[in-house]
């Protein structure tokens, strides 16, 4: 099945919406598979974000995804890249879809509450930065039945 790596991001935890992030992800149907706490340090985050390395938001990007404890989190599911993506919305709130976390929750760019991994591929990559096989669970839910179309 497929999985995809989601952070909540320092401003998340800080405003006390890690559970809100999370349960709506749960809602969505993904399954929570992995779960930690953490406070990435700064050789960790240019690795996490190592593809915007050249971008001119990159250091800020760094400073703040360093600036607090985060939540990774690896959920799995159906398209899970893509459903946490549509439940995240896009990356600037204010031009997010209604109804989104970021729309409903998000400020700017910066304090955008959500990190969500993009493709399978990068998933994959991601998820292997933050977790070890063996601390990836696999485990069937009653209402698993209920979630797949
Ligand atoms: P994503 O988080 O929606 O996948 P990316 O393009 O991968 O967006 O960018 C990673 C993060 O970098 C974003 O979530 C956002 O916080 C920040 N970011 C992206 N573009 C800008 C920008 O133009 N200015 C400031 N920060 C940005
Ligand atoms: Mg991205």
């Amino acid at each position: 099945m497929e999985k995809t790596l989601v952070l909540v991001k320092p401003d998340g935890v800080q405003r006390c919406l890690a559970g809100e992030i999370i349960s709506r992800l749960e809602r969505r149907g993904l399954k929570i598979v992995a779960l930690k706490m953490l406070r990435m340090d700064r050789e960790l985050a240019e690795r996490h974000y190592a593809v915007h390395k050249d971008k001119p938001f990159f250091q800020d990007l760094v400073s703040f995804i360093t600036s607090g404890p985060i939540i990774a989190a690896v959920l799995e599911g159906e398209k899970a890249v893509e459903s946490a993506r549509q439940t995240m919305g896009s990356t600037d709130p204010k031009k997010a879809a209604p109804g989104t976390i970021r729309a409903d929750l998000g400020i700017n760019m910066e304090h955008n509450l959500i990190h969500g991994s993009d493709s399978q591929e990068n998933a994959e990559k991601e998820i292997a930065i933050f977790f070890r096989p063996g601390e990836i669970l696999s485990y069937n839910r009653d209402l698993d039945k209920w979630l797949t179309g």
